[in-house]
């Protein structure tokens, strides 16, 4: 995971600062641009911003209402048209798709053939298409693995299944499951039967038989899958599904399979990215940092560090503290590790639906984590504020509705959604395109000032004690000898003016970007700052 860095912008920005341009302001989601006008772009390597994508609701090419990676492949300049300065593009650096394998639901977290592209998503040649479309606008894709489980229609179950009805125990099949006689089942984990006394570990659905991973053949199979998808289809990495349930309840051999499958990566790339689901706790996800990188579920939800800030829960020095602690945590572990913060995903209902954007809540929490360190990542559909929750029925369907085009896209709604479509106010892509105060527009200011601020995701973090403030906080992010200023004011209506020397003595002598509902001066060390504004200062 090699950090890449470009010097020569840096040293254009300091020469800025030397002639003495004073303040630099980004606006019209351009880019700094030095002396001669030419722009100012960083590489961040893999602290860069990702985009999560359920392609089976994303876009449709052909007219059959599920979105597909053609349709996919339409939409790539809404994400990122290879050209940082057009403006036209949200600017991600990277995407990750659910699961785009041949599988038995909807949500293809139950895999059938692990070689083969979802027939109502496409085929492997328009993935592999997919990938050099990406490539050409520099960005990443990483697809979900999921190791922990197959489908029952697996040809692999099918066969173990099959031997067992038929009394050949001695098939090679039936060891790639977690098949058991009924005294061998551990506590603690859910097992449904098969034939002749024999059961199934299957902890999420019994439509989700479990892989034995201690089986060399399975581990040959898995090696070949890495092969196949990172070397003949050009994926970057990873997103690797549920890996607490690999070994259930036992953390360490969770952790040294990871690392396994690590290695295997390399095998096949000197330049790669893994990041895992542990839902868990901090101190847990902490530990599987040992090998990968992984979510950081603290830092999500509607009670998460992140929400907790935007909504004035907790103060603003609470939540760079928390920074600051977790990522120290991490690195004990790990001291390469790259940090996952997120507001959303999949299996969590939008934040647009407990933070207002109309209140600028929803902008707040888009601050306090995409101007922060690692590789965050939003949920499709989240840069313009779309709803969806389980609701009454309760389905996770209502998590992942179509995305809101607003043009003649004709991706529909998965399978079992019922969520009201009343209730999506917050507009289109087409609508917040045009409108300058759009959240979407928001976004992708917001990713650009994160991208001429490298030292924001790459930098060593001090977080600096205003405890006086509720509403506000900061830190300091220094990387190679340069030091920004990440500050917040996450008050509903209050203008701040605050004396920076009470809580660091750097001196601060521009303000790089400021990004909210107002603006922001600084004169000497002392800031005004607007309500629901964030600043960095240099
Ligand atoms: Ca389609
Ligand atoms: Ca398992």
């Amino acid at each position: 995971m090699k950090k890449k860095f470009l010097i020569l912008p840096l040293l254009i920005l300091f020469i800025l600062f030397l002639s003495g341009c004073g303040e630099i302001k980004i606006t019209d989601y351009t880019f700094l641009t030095d002396s001669n006008g030419s722009e100012i772009v960083y590489d961040t390597g893999n602290n860069s911003v990702y985009y999560e994508i359920f392609v089976g609701a994303y876009s449709d090419s052909d007219g059959d209402g599920i979105g597909d990676i053609n349709g996919l492949i339409n939409r790539l300049d809404y994400l990122n048209d290879g050209d940082p300065s057009s403006g036209k593009s949200l600017g991600v650096d990277g995407i990750w798709l659910m699961p785009i394998m041949k599988a038995g639901s909807y949500h293809k977290y139950d895999v059938i053939d692990y070689m083969s592209v979802d027939s109502s998503y496409g085929t492997n040649e328009d993935m592999i298409n997919l990938v050099n479309e990406c490539n050409d606008r520099n960005m990443h894709v990483i697809i979900d693995l999921v190791l922990n489980h197959t489908s029952t229609l697996n040809a692999w179950f099918k066969t173990a299944s099959k031997a067992i009805s038929e009394g050949d125990y001695s098939n090679k099949y039936i060891s790639y499951y977690s098949i058991v006689t009924e005294d061998q089942e551990e506590t603690g984990k859910t097992y449904y039967a098969l034939s002749n006394g024999y059961y199934y570990e299957a902890n999420f659905d019994r439509s989700m038989p479990e892989l034995n991973l201690d089986n060399e053949d399975v581990k040959a199979e898995i090696s070949e899958i890495i092969r196949y998808w990172m070397e003949d289809v050009g994926v970057y990495g990873f997103r690797l599904d549920a890996v607490k349930y690999f070994y259930l309840g036992d953390d360490a051999k969770n952790i040294e399979f990871l690392k396994w499958v690590d290695s295997e990566c390399q095998k096949y790339s000197d330049d790669y990215y893994l990041v895992g689901e542990d839902w868990s706790n901090d101190g847990e996800i902490a530990s599987y940092y040992e090998a990968i990188s992984c979510f950081d579920f603290g830092m999500s939800g509607s009670d998460g560090a992140i929400t907790s800030c935007a909504k004035q829960y907790e103060s603003v020095n609470s939540y760079v503290s928390y920074l600051s602690q977790y990522r120290n945590s991490v690195e004990i572990v790990n001291p390469d590790a790259i940090l996952t913060p997120f507001i959303s995903n999949h299996d969590m209902n939008r934040a647009a639906g407990y933070l207002s954007i109309k209140e600028g809540e929803m902008q707040m929490a888009a601050n306090l984590y995409i101007l922060t360190y690692g590789t965050p990542f939003i949920y499709y559909g989240e840069e313009i504020g779309m709803k969806g929750s389980r609701g009454t029925e309760n389905t996770d369907a209502n998590r992942r509705l179509a995305m809101l085009w607003g043009d003649n896209d004709t991706v529909e709604d998965p399978v079992g959604a019922t969520y009201d479509s009343s209730l999506q106010t917050n507009g289109t892509v087409k609508e917040q395109k045009k409108d300058k105060t759009s959240l979407y527009n928001y976004y992708k200011k917001l990713l650009i000032i994160r991208k001429c601020n490298p030292e924001i995701a790459l930098g060593e973090y001090t977080a600096l004690n205003f405890a006086n403030y509720t509403t506000f906080g900061g830190f300091l992010s220094t990387y190679e000898g340069r030091t920004v200023g990440v500050f917040h004011n996450t008050s509903y209506s209050t203008t701040l003016t605050i004396d920076l020397s009470k809580g660091t003595d750097f001196n601060f002598t521009f303000i790089a970007a400021v990004i909210g509902s107002g603006d922001a001066t600084l004169s000497g060390s002392i800031l005004t700052i607007a309500p629901h504004t964030s600043v960095i200062l240099r």
